[in-house]
């Protein structure tokens, strides 16, 4: 096992890895920017050093600060968290070079499966279930309105490079298709420096499920159920759930079961989330994330699991834990993202925190680094904290989750909490009842936004 771990990243995600490592008698490494010096991962973890000004660029996306900040401490492995690094091929490339262990999976897994165009060849190879669409990438409006022909319409244009929506065009009939195939592309080249596209069947109304993978990088791969993340406003998820209201115990057991034997296919090492959207009882894979995901904590919940320890575990090369028959599921988890944000816009909302008050008691967690007289920088993003609730059953969860925001204050910013409130009087989320457009039409008719 690891002496010590650098954790290169900040907030709640940061205090999680520290919790972890704490656990494990691991020591743990903070790294800050200067905006970052009062910040709680500063002070929870066991060392702190500075790596750079405010901006992310030259502090937590810095590969130098970050490398010679492990090198200074002695700390031999790397946690990413989320964003920032974590999904950086070439940052882990370098890590091998200085002889640093990144927790996650190798360089090449990344590079996989951050080429949608590559992610979805390798995986319709290990069986995994696709969108009916080009086979790789199109080069030419001609090529794009031939697939047209073949397949019918309305079609998407993704970029293979895209993410957060960028680099996405849907074409509903055969004469949107040049100006959506040429957008898509100026798009992907624009944002990320890559104009290959790629189209796709458009599916209308589908459920955003995704499957959570983990492997320990010898053949062996277990998965831990989907979470449903369809109520999402612009590609930012607010509201997750474990196991998914749409889902029941044979279809998670047919599709994991494809999605573990992927992974153990391919020596994963790690968590992993293979995204896909449903509809009328079939899975489509979109995408995959060679990271752990802020939503984790609803799979933690309902399976008994940590999944940190076990990224560290395994990148330490100590075995799972777990094997696929021990994860059984207990019950309902619920998160609800709270971000400091204005309605109806989501305008961020940086400033002083006057009051912060956790919520408590059973089936209750709040990851947050969040304190009385904390002042949330405008330069991150605006996640601030995490509600999870764990009920008996979904019911339970919801009625928690209602409680649980009752108790929860926070003073001094606007945030989403409001939204939450809104949200649990309503019947289609009380049934689980919603698709991926859900909460842009419910916000639109309802708070105008
Ligand atoms: C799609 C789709 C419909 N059909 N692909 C959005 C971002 C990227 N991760 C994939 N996305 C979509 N891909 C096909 N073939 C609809 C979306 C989509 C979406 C997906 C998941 C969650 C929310 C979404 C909101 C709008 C569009």
């Amino acid at each position: 096992m690891f002496d010590k771990i650098l954790i290169a990243n900040r907030g709640e995600i940061a205090l999680r890895v520290i919790r972890a490592c704490r656990e494990m008698g691991v020591q743990s490494v903070a790294v800050h920017s200067t905006a970052d010096a009062d910040a709680m991962h500063v002070r929870m973890a066991d060392e702190a050093i500075c790596i750079g000004p405010p901006s992310s660029t030259d502090s937590y996306l810095s590969i130098p600060a970050i490398v010679a900040a492990c090198e200074i401490t002695g700390a031999q492995a790397i946690h990413p968290g989320y964003g920032f690094l974590s999904e950086n091929a070439r940052f882990v490339e370098i890590l091998e070079d200085h002889g640093i262990t990144f927790i996650g999976p190798t360089s090449e897994h990344i590079r996989v499966m951050g080429d949608k165009i590559t992610a979805k060849d390798t995986m319709k190879k290990l069986g995994v279930p696709c969108v009916p669409g080009s086979e790789g990438g199109v080069a030419t409006v001609e090529e794009a309105k031939a697939l047209g022909e073949e397949i019918g319409y309305p079609l998407i244009i993704k970029a293979t490079a895209g993410g957060g929506g960028k680099g996405m065009k849907l074409a509903k009939s055969a004469d949107e298709m040049e100006q959506a195939f040429q957008t898509a592309r100026q798009e992907g080249k624009v944002n990320f420096g890559n104009d290959e596209v790629y189209i796709e069947k458009y599916l209308g109304k589908p459920r955003h499920i995704e499957i959570q993978v983990f492997g320990d990088g010898k053949g062996k791969a277990v998965h831990l159920g989907e979470r449903d993340c369809s109520l999402q406003r612009r590609h930012q998820k607010v509201f997750e759930e474990a196991p998914g209201p749409a889902i029941d115990p044979e279809t998670r057991a047919r599709i994991g079961r494809i999605c573990a034997d992927a992974m153990a296919d391919i020596n994963y090492i790690g968590a992993g989330t293979i995204e896909f959207l449903y509809e009328d009882g079939e899975f489509f894979f979109i995408e995959m994330n060679t990271r752990l995901q802020v939503e984790h904590p609803v799979t933690e919940a309902i399976f008994g699991v940590d999944l940190v320890r076990e990224q560290i575990r395994v990148a330490a090369g100590v075995d799972m834990s777990f094997d696929q028959d021990d994860l059984v599921i207990n019950g309902h988890a619920i998160e609800v993202r709270i971000n400091a944000e204005k309605l109806p816009n989501f305008s961020p909302c940086p400033g002083k925190i006057t009051q912060y008050h956790a919520p408590g008691g059973l089936g209750v967690r709040m990851d947050s680094a969040l304190y009385d007289g904390y002042s949330i920088p405008p330069y991150y993003d605006s996640l601030i904290g995490k509600l999870i609730v764990h009920g008996r059953n979904r019911p339970e969860a919801l009625s928690r989750l209602n409680r649980a925001l009752g108790e929860l204050i926070v003073d001094g910013v606007d945030t989403t909490i409001p939204l939450f409130d809104a949200l649990l009087g309503q019947k289609d989320i009380l049934t689980g009842d919603y698709d991926i457009h859900w909460l842009e039409h419910w916000l639109e008719t309802n708070l105008q936004g």
